[in-house]
């Protein structure tokens, strides 16, 4: 009777569905959810329900899938007020700290309780017994409260990807009680650090009254627990990746292109809270105040679209290819450029290439949930060197104790550690290097998942790991 699989609920599916005359092709999507999961649901296989196209159900194999797909359509207006309008206009800048860009409205919150009926209704039709159903998300808050309504038997865990804003903050959300509520209908709920677990309690109790025993709240006659666990990476396969020959093939044509020079990395989707325009801000200011680095340094800077049907995304794409234009063409003398900008998406094998060939990265967000291309870059680092640059407003920031870190707000203080990296002695750089691999092997993509899937609250009904 007892299936134990897990059911996967996110927003966006793992993979782009094409059906073509040869078939069906899958063509893997970017992001850090994505990133982190699908190790974790290939080897425990089940089902991962999503919003995408064509609807439908794609069963997987044993090879090369050992999970099922299962595709929600969603109608123009669905995605208009839920996707567009409630998650990435309201809740993501809330949660990110930007209350001006917050914009809260009505018939965008009846389009994201309609959509999470829909996520509802399909887990309760995929869900046998036993099975542990995991939401992941902002996008799907309200979804544990439907599976609860439907009286549902199977566990019901949640992870919250990005920050969890303090109560201050989340308590301007005109739906924030539903919207607890909901969570709390959950038997576990985690977050990536300690922090953002304080932030969502303390919430809990000013709005909903709710009690904090031990590591869990109680509310309506239920008890769920509360954890923090920062998010893993596939260590071994990214290290793997980084070692191979058309790694170190790469890593040569790329040093080649840029003439020997210091390499500064920065990699991300394009989005306000990444720091991107920050970063290019804080590159002029240091060509400006440092001359003599002119034309021994390149700032690479990959970013690969997200959300280009959202106004503020464009505006700020807009704004970022016209600095690169304006310092590009400020600081160029005709053979060295100080800004390499590739807005397209590279593979994880193109974008391993990168990291192993920076000198330095530059991980500077606004404010970041956690923030994988910090881990990815160190552990493609095989020859424990190279200097991580990271902003103290991460996730991660809080796990990878021995990056450099900065305010990224301002432009003198990343300009100055931006010469501490480029004067670091390898000694140093082997130093924290050694100690952030250290960690990010142990507290791998596997551990993450273990520690998770072995809170007594899964276990009782995963008597499999
Ligand atoms: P994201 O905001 O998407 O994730 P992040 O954690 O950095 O941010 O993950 C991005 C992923 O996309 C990485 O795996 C990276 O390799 C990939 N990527 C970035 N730029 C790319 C490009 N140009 N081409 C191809 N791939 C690219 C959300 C939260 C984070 C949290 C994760 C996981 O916002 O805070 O760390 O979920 O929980």
């Amino acid at each position: 009777m007892s299936v134990q699989r897990l059911i996967i609920m996110s927003n966006r599916g793992p993979y782009h569905i094409h059906v073509t005359k040869q078939g069906i092709k899958r063509e893997k999507t970017v992001g850090g959810l994505v990133t982190s999961i699908l190790p974790m649901v290939e080897r425990w296989g089940g089902v991962w329900i999503s919003w995408g196209e064509p609807e439908g159900r794609y069963p997987g194999s044993a090879k090369p899938l050992n999970f099922d797909l299962h595709y929600i359509g969603l109608t123009p207006e669905e995605l208009q007020g839920y996707y567009l309008g409630l998650a990435n206009n309201a809740l993501w800048p809330l949660c990110h700290y930007f209350l001006g860009r917050v914009h809260y409205d009505n018939s965008q919150w009846q389009m994201y309780q309609q959509v999470n009926r829909k996520f509802a209704k399909v887990a309760l039709e995929e869900a046998q017994a036993g099975d542990l159903i995991w939401v992941h998300d902002y996008h799907l808050a309200c979804v544990p409260q439907y599976l609860r309504e439907a009286q549902t038997s199977n566990r019901i865990v949640f992870f919250w990807h990005i920050p969890f804003p303090a109560a201050e903050l989340f308590r301007t959300l005109p739906w924030r009680r539903p919207f607890l509520e909901s969570l709390l209908a959950c038997d576990l709920i985690g977050f990536h650090v300690p922090e953002f677990a304080e932030n969502f309690i303390e919430t809990a109790i000013e709005v909903l009254d709710a009690q904090f025993k031990g590591s869990s709240l109680e509310y309506g006659g239920r008890t769920t627990q509360i954890i923090a666990r920062p998010i893993g990476i596939d260590y071994v396969g990214v290290a793997k990746q980084a070692q191979s020959s058309i790694t170190e093939k790469r890593v040569r044509g790329l040093r080649k292109t840029l003439n020997g020079q210091k390499i500064i990395l920065g990699v991300e989707r394009m989005d306000y809270t990444k720091g991107i325009v920050e970063r290019l801000q804080a590159m002029e200011y240091l060509l400006e105040h440092h001359p003599e680095l002119r034309r021994s340094i390149t700032l690479v800077q990959l970013v690969t679209p997200s959300r280009a049907d959202v106004e503020a995304y464009r505006q700020r794409k807009r704004e970022i290819d016209e600095m690169v234009g304006r310092i590009n063409g400020r600081f160029s003398d005709g053979i060295w450029v100080p800004i390499r900008y590739q807005y397209r998406s590279f593979s994880p094998a193109e974008l391993v290439a990168y990291y192993r060939a920076a000198d330095i990265a530059l991980v500077t967000p606004l404010r970041d949930g956690l923030n994988l291309v910090a881990k990815e870059y160190v552990a493609s680092r095989t020859q424990t060197d190279g200097v991580l640059i990271l902003s103290e407003f991460a996730g991660v920031a809080r796990q990878l104790l021995e990056a450099l870190m900065v305010n990224p707000y301002s432009s003198e203080d990343m300009a100055g550690i931006i010469v501490q990296a480029l004067q670091m002695p390898k000694d140093e750089q082997r130093k924290r290097m050694q100690a952030m691999q250290d960690r990010i092997k142990r507290e791998d993509i596997n551990w993450w998942a273990e520690e998770f899937l072995n809170q007594k609250v899964c276990l009782e009904d995963r008597k499999d790991l």
